[in-house]
């Protein structure tokens, strides 16, 4: 029984081997690529062309690929990046007796817009206002006129609860200094009270002006600890009535509520939002550093860096901590946008709820 089997397998092997030995009847491709450089330094909108012919006259199958995905079965391939990034076109051609492929790298470097003699040291666009609910909001410092007073200047805006996030832009492209913050986001912390905000920034990749690319997270020094969490979520409920304070449930199951308190009795849901609840997304810091023993003596210590409404006299932030949406670290060559949002959820007794103030945005570069 053994033998038989044995024998079955040689047989088997013998066969293979012979239909192989047939096959190499047929070459496989041979292919001159158009362009030979692997690595390519691509120009956004510019068009780049690429092409492959064949030097022996067998029939073959091809294809173009760019970041995986098949975008031509012809000769030739153009391809025109409309963002800054890195892409990989991969060409293949094939026929029964084997392959060819090339692989291409090009990189697109961000656009820039340099710094010129009328360029504002402070965020000179406002795109987005988009608060939690919170005591001041629906009245300064928690309105749209509030977050427009920042603009080319020095002001007052509050974010409110958790998740609560303004987007601006600055005039020029804010340069990566090596080894150096970048950026300096004030607000109104004491020594005893920080309110600290979670900040990103934005390349503007397309080129258009628009805070339409992608954000990268700017880590501090909370990031990775215990009480840090990514891709987190809360949605906030239009409370009945108005005045009534706020419930929230987060991604996790939790819920809770903003508290509404004797000082402010406008609604702290912000006015302007059309339906009966909204979602925040991002992510959250620990609300280990609130002290709430003694209830008329609440505090709340900063954190190390990295944070706005953190440190008195501005948080200065170096944009090398930027990290991607896998937490890993980008190496930006400089920003066009910021976004700051509130990173903690705490309700601190009589002063309400935490909320991340700014009060001025600028390049630290241009700070005299
Ligand atoms: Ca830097
Ligand atoms: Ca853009
Ligand atoms: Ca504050």
């Amino acid at each position: 029984m053994k033998i038989k089997n044995y024998l079955f397998l040689a047989c088997l092997v013998i066969s293979m081997l012979s239909a192989c030995n047939k096959d190499e009847a047929l070459p496989a491709p041979s292919i001159q690529m158009g362009v030979s450089d692997k690595e390519i330094t691509g120009k956004l909108s510019e068009k780049l062309s690429f092409s492959a012919s064949s030097s022996n006259a067998v029939a073959y199958q091809q294809e173009w690929k760019l970041d995986g995905e098949v975008k031509s079965t012809e000769d030739t391939y153009e391809f025109t990046p409309l963002k800054s990034g890195t892409y990989l076109i991969e060409y293949t051609a094939f026929n029964n007796s084997g392959t060819f492929t090339f692989l291409y790298t090009i990189k697109v470097a961000a656009p820039t817009k340099p710094v010129t003699p009328e360029s504002s040291m402070y965020v000179t666009q406002l795109f987005e206002y988009n608060p939690a609910p919170g005591q001041f909001i629906n009245k300064a410092p928690g309105n749209l006129e509030s977050a427009r007073g920042i603009i080319g200047k020095k002001g007052m805006v509050t974010l409110g609860s958790w998740g609560g996030y303004i987007v601006l832009g600055f005039d020029h492209t804010v340069i990566n200094a090596a080894e150096k913050e970048d950026i300096i986001v004030y607000g109104n912390p004491m020594a005893n009270f920080a309110e600290p905000g979670i900040i990103w920034v934005m390349q503007d990749e397309n080129n258009n002006g628009k805070p339409d690319d992608t954000w990268y997270e700017v880590a501090g020094s909370e990031f990775g600890k215990a009480g840090y969490k990514r891709n987190y979520s809360v949605t906030y409920t239009r409370p009945k009535p108005d005045t009534a304070p706020i419930p929230w449930k987060d991604s996790e199951g939790n819920t809770g509520i903003v508290a509404t308190n004797t000082f402010h009795k406008q609604s702290y849901f912000p006015i302007w939002i059309a339906g009966d609840e909204y979602t925040l997304t991002g992510s959250i810091l620990p609300s280990s550093g609130i002290d709430m023993t003694n209830p008329s003596y609440i505090t709340s210590a900063p954190f190390s860096w990295g944070y706005a409404d953190n440190i008195a006299g501005g948080d200065k932030i170096d944009i090398s901590n930027a990290v991607d949406k896998n937490g890993k670290k980008v190496s930006l060559t400089g920003v066009d946008f910021i976004k700051i949002q509130t990173g903690i959820q705490a309700n601190m007794g009589w002063l309400g709820e935490l909320s991340t103030e700014v009060t001025g945005v600028a390049d630290l570069s241009l700070v005299k």
